[in-house]
This record gives structure tokens, C-alpha cells and sequence, in this order.
């Protein structure tokens, strides 16, 4: 029987278990990817763990989510960041110079190679035909040191695409229109993996926006094969060497296979709330905006950008709203620099911001009350901006730049076709900095806390179910992003006060008065972001298990490597303010646990989500201390 790439891929770096489909395998991981939001616990996370030098072949730290430092803090972080790379072996990437997907897959990503990141975008690595998958820091931490990324072999997805995009509908659209037919659930449990001859009519970037997105479906990476698309791409990049030829074998296996005629996908719009919320033009056509963003991870290329510039050419910007474009990296930058692009946008009166991540995280350009903001971006759940009063909504860059000069959501098909002609790409890597090693001292300012040290739990936890919340919880939902509490993801202390700020505000002080408890989630629980942030806040607070309907990948896993118990069960049976028994001596691969719901007088049945590896890493209070205790 052929092989998938995925298979391929595993298979070349096995490095503990086995590639049997449901079962949990040890990767060897290649290269390695922070950011400045989640790096920080990441990297002193790693530095607890005393290895003396980072063991990936490669590992760069950017400098993009709070590149515009609008906290003191933030520039302090950003210190230590760029000296910890500097001393451990890491390349460090400075503000200004754009986002990490972006710039990983132009200046540093290598098909066939394993690629972990602390970020949840991190399969944009995919497009150039790496697994590449997002982790929490902790996970990150350990690949830097050298451990295998531990993970249940996935399903494969096979998306096979035929024909051609057609004037107006994009890259963006094709995830969009995946995402309503599959859902912000369909991609769990799978590896999702493009072939068809569609492929060959889509650029590295074009793919990457499509890799980049199916995060949302709730995939665990999603890749397409490297080609004569990829080997170009690489070349126009300076890096011919680091291509390699990959494909899926001709008789190769899939578990679910979906297939899409790209010149049937239309443009399309994710309304407000989930990012599958997707709706035709025909149901959106002519709503109020306020906003229009073009840029980030998901649409922040060349390709992209210069579209956005041709249909804005010699046009203005609606009167009443406000556009902004922030090129995914500064490559793109100096291109649209060259090219006139930049001008076009001035005189349209479009304002354009350094590349990197900021407004796509609510850094600036929060929507006012009421507000519609239209967005080039991945996600559109509300809070998402940086406000829980404002509204996101998500398209293409086509669709955006129509928008932008009607004022109002527009169908880019009414506007004459724009052609898009490749440039050269521009290699200056001036914002990467080479690591110099030991002898670099590493800066931290007062605001940069180590954590506190992570101690085994009871065998019975005792407490209250602090939080009842409902369905689809998100990362966002448990510890928002944005100017709240960007400068504080290196001071649990502090960040922790914002756990669950937009649910329920006195969370954080009612879970210290009651000396920590319980939280009771739906399903999906913990969907969206790596950040460990959320896993790391309640369990700061003296959160030791939540229990959920079904859990997010990325946070379960976060949620057992700080060392809280992830338990799935009847959520129904327990109301917030119950007080629960949880007898956890049995701990281990999927093991029935019983719940014991004191309030309520019942017992409830829970299953622990969780392999035996994992339940070592609860019994021992977390991944560091797991890793610590292996290693001594
Ligand atoms: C996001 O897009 O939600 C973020 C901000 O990039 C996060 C990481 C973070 O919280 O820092 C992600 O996607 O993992
Ligand atoms: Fe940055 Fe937004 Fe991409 Fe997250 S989704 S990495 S915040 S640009």
C-alpha cells in the first residue's frame, strides 16, 4: 500500500511508539517556532529545564504579536527574548520584520522537515509541505532541549482540488468554503492533506493561507505536497538546496476524502462569531462596515497585498470607514515598497502599519461599539479584537478591497479583474539576528516571573466547580488576548487575574477565596489559540481539573503539561457552586473516574483524557517536572 505524506513524514522521524492511527508517537522535531506572547513562558520554561544549549536544528523566537511595545513591559520581554535566543542557540527575529508563519516558511521552512511552534498557526508551515504543528509552550520548550513532541497519530484528510480559482474568489475563500462544509469540529483527530491537479494552479503563499486556516477546522496540520510550485518558490528565495520532491504515493490511503472544483468556490464571508459562520455574498452584500483590515498570517503575502493595491489603484477608501494593510513580513514590505504598491495605498487613503501581528490581536484598531470590522485575519470570535463590543467578520483580500471603497460589504466580482504578475522576491535579512552564545548575559526586567515550581497532586481533589460555561469555549474566552494582558504573559501572578474576564470577572478572586476548585466546560472546550496561557491562569488560581464534554487538542495537552486533570464526562449533572470529590489514585489511559458530586448527592462517570505517558506527567505535577525528574 503507497504512503501519505503525512505517513511519509512520520515515518521519517519516529522517534518513541509507533504510526499506528489512534496510538501516541514520539516526532523528532527539526525546527522549532516562538513568539514573543507565548515565548517568554517558553523560554523560561526551557531554561528550568538546564539544558545549556537549544538541540533543534533550527529554532528562531519573533518579535511580532506586540511588536509595537504599547506597555513598557512588552519592550522588557522583548529584551529578554533576543538575549535568551542569543545565549541557548536560537536565531531571534526583531520587530518590524513580520510575522512568524510568514517568515518561517519564506526564510526558514524545508519540505518534508517536522516543524513545532507555540502558536496555533504554525501549520501555515504546511503550504511548503512541512508538518508543521502548533503546541504549547512547555511542548516547545522540550523540543528546543532535544525531547520528541509526543502526539495520537492522526487521521488523514485528503482534499483533493480540481480547476482553477476564478476572478474574485481566492485562497481565502477555498478554506472558507472547507470550513462550512466541515466545521470549526471537522478537521479534529486529522492531519488534513491537499493533492489533486488543482494544486499546481496555487502558489506557496496561496497555500500557506490555506494551511494557515485549517486551524480553525480543528485539524492538527494540514499539508500540501512539495512540487515544481515549491521548488520555484524556494529558488525566488535564495534557498533551491533546501527543496525536496514530495508526494503522496499514487495508491495511498485516506480515512475521509473530500473534493473541491476550485472554480465553483465563490467569494465568501465568515460572519461574526465562529470563523464557520460562512455566509454567500448574496447574504452579506451591502451590510454596514467601519472597519477593513488587510494583512496578517493568513493573508499578509506578496500575492495578496499587491491585489489589494491594483483594486484600490486610483480609488479612495469609503468616507466612512478606516482601512488599514499591514504586510505579513517586511520582504513583503520592501516589494510593495518597490513596486509602487505602498503609494497606491497612501493615496487611497489607506494607512499602513508595520508588519507583524498587533491590530489581528486586538494591539490597536479595536472596533467601537457596535462596530463592524472586516478582517483579512483567521478568527472572528467576539472578544477577538480586543473588545467584547465591537464584531469581526473575515474574508479575502478581493472581498476586502471592494469593501474598503464601497463602505459597505461588497462583491470584488463587480469590479474588473485585476491581474496579478510574480516579483522577485526581496532577500535582506537584516531583522534575523545569528544567536552568539554562552557568554550572552540574559536581560529580565521585575515583570518577568518564573513559575512557580510544579508539585504532584492529591490523590482526592477536593472543591467547588468554580465556572460553569457552555459550548465552544475558546482560549480567548478563558484568558482574552489584546491590550489587557499582552505585557503579562511572562507574569502568571498578574495574567491570572484575567482569567475568564469577559465570562465572569470575579473568577480570579472567588477561585482564591476558595482556595482553587473546578472548572465545568461543553464541548470543544480550550478551542483556538496554543496560548498555555489558559491553562497556565487557572491553575496559578488553584484550578485542578476541568471537566468538559470534549476538549480542544492544543489546551488539553497544556492542561496536563501545567498539570491539571482534563476529565470528560455529563457536565448536565453539576451547577456551578457544586462541590465536588475526585479520586484520581486510578489515573491513567482513558481511565473511568468517578466524580463525586457531594452537593447533588450522585456520582457521575468520567473518562480521564489522557495516555499513561500523560498521566505520569499529572502524578508528577507537569511536563517540567516530568522532564526534570526523567532527565536526573
Ligand atoms: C492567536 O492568533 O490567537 C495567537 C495570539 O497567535 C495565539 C498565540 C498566543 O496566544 O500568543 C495562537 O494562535 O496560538
Ligand atoms: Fe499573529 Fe494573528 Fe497570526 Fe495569531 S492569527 S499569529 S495574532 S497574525
Amino acid at each position: 500500500m503507497g504512503k501519505t505524506i503525512v505517513e511519509k513524514i512520520l515515518e521519517n522521524h519516529l522517534g518513541d511508539g509507533s504510526t499506528n492511527k489512534g496510538e501516541e508517537i514520539g516526532l523528532k522535531i527539526d525546527q522549532c517556532l516562538t513568539q514573543d506572547s507565548t515565548g517568554t513562558m517558553s523560554w523560561l520554561e526551557f531554561e528550568s529545564l538546564g539544558i545549556d544549549k537549544v538541540k533543534a536544528d533550527i529554532s528562531v523566537s519573533y518579535n511580532d504579536h506586540t511588536s509595537l511595545s504599547f506597555k513598557g513591559e512588552s519592550s522588557d520581554d522583548h529584551v529578554f527574548l533576543q538575549t535568551v535566543a542569543s545565549k541557548f542557540g536560537a536565531v531571534y527575529s526583531k520587530a518590524g520584520n513580520g510575522v512568524c508563519h510568514q517568515l518561517h516558511y519564506e526564510r526558514f521552512g524545508v519540505p518534508g522537515q517536522t516543524l513545532l511552534g507555540s502558536d496555533s498557526h504554525t501549520p501555515t508551515g504546511g503550504g511548503l509541505g512541512m508538518l508543521a504543528i502548533g503546541a504549547g509552550g512547555m511542548d516547545v520548550a522540550v523540543a528546543n532541549a532535544g525531547g520528541y513532541f509526543y502526539m495520537t497519530v492522526p487521521k488523514i484528510m485528503r482534499v483533493e482540488l480540481t480547476g482553477k480559482l476564478g476572478w474574485g474568489s481566492s485562497a481565502k475563500d477555498l478554506i472558507l468554503y472547507l470550513l462550512r462544509e466541515i466545521s470549526v469540529k471537522g478537521g479534529v483527530g486529522y492531519v488534513i492533506e491537499y493533492g489533486g491537479e488543482g494544486i499546481k494552479n496555487l502558489s506557496v503563499p496561496e497555500r500557506a493561507t490555506i494551511t494557515n486556516m485549517g486551524a480553525e477546522t480543528g485539524a492538527t496540520s494540514s499539508v500540501f505536497p512539495s512540487d515544481a510550485v515549491t521548488r520555484d518558490f524556494l529558488a525566488a528565495q535564495g534557498r533551491q538546496q533546501d527543496w525536496v520532491s514530495l508526494e503522496a504515493d499514487p495508491d495511498a490511503a485516506y480515512d475521509k476524502t473530500i473534493e473541491i472544483d476550485l472554480s465553483k468556490v465563490p467569494p465568501l464571508v465568515a460572519m461574526t462569531g465562529m470563523p464557520d459562520n460562512v455566509k454567500e455574498m448574496s447574504e452579506v452584500t451591502g451590510t454596514h462596515l467601519d472597519q477593513v483590515f488587510i494583512g496578517s498570517c493568513t493573508n499578509g503575502g506578496y500575492r495578496d497585498l499587491r491585489i489589494a493595491a491594483k483594486m484600490l489603484e486610483g480609488r479612495k477608501v469609503a468616507k466612512n470607514l478606516d482601512c488599514i494593510v499591514s504586510p505579513g513580513s517586511r520582504q513583503v514590505e520592501q516589494m510593495l515598497l518597490k513596486d509602487g504598491s505602498i503609494e497606491i495605498f497612501v493615496n487611497a487613503g489607506v494607512r499602513v502599519i508595520e508588519p507583524g501581528c498587533n491590530a489581528c490581536i486586538g494591539i490597536g484598531f479595536v472596533p467601537g461599539n457596535g462596530h463592524l470590522s472586516l478582517r483579512t485575519v483567521n478568527r472572528n470570535w467576539v472578544g477577538r479584537g480586543g473588545t467584547n463590543k465591537g464584531y469581526l467578520a473575515l474574508s479575502s483580500v478581493e472581498t476586502a478591497a471592494a469593501s474598503a471603497i464601497a463602505g459597505k460589504i461588497a462583491d470584488p466580482r463587480q469590479l474588473e479583474k485585476v491581474h496579478f504578475e510574480e516579483a522577485p522576491f526581496v532577500v535582506d535579512d537584516l531583522l534575523l539576528l545569528e544567536p552568539e552564545g554562552p557568554q550572552v548575559e540574559v536581560r529580565r526586567s521585575p515583570n518577568i516571573v518564573a513559575m512557580k515550581p510544579q508539585t504532584p497532586p492529591a490523590t482526592v481533589l477536593e472543591g467547588t466547580a468554580l465556572l460553569k460555561v457552555g459550548d465552544g469555549i475558546s482560549t480567548d474566552d478563558i484568558l482574552p488576548a489584546g491590550p489587557l494582558t499582552q505585557h503579562l504573559r511572562s507574569n502568571l501572578p498578574k495574567i491570572s487575574k484575567f482569567v475568564f474576564h469577559y465570562e465572569d470577572k470575579d473568577f480570579p478572586q472567588r477561585a482564591e477565596q476558595r482556595g482553587g476548585g473546578f472548572i465545568v466546560g461543553g464541548e470543544n472546550y480550550g478551542q483556538g489559540s496554543s496560548r498555555e496561557h489558559a491553562a497556565l491562569g487557572p491553575w496559578q488560581l488553584g484550578v485542578k481539573a476541568v471537566l468538559a464534554k470534549s476538549f480542544a487538542r492544543i489546551h488539553c495537552a497544556n492542561l496536563v503539561n501545567t498539570g491539571i486533570v482534563p476529565l470528560e464526562c455529563d457536565t448536565s449533572k453539576i451547577e456551578q457552586g457544586d462541590d465536588l470529590k475526585i479520586d484520581i489514585t486510578a489515573l491513567g489511559a482513558q481511565a473511568r473516574i468517578s466524580v463525586k458530586n457531594v452537593t447533588q448527592g450522585i456520582e457521575i462517570p468520567a473518562t480521564a483524557v489522557l495516555t499513561d505517558r500523560q498521566a505520569d506527567i499529572v502524578k508528577a505535577g507537569g511536563l517540567l517536572s516530568y522532564t526534570r525528574a526523567k532527565h536526573n
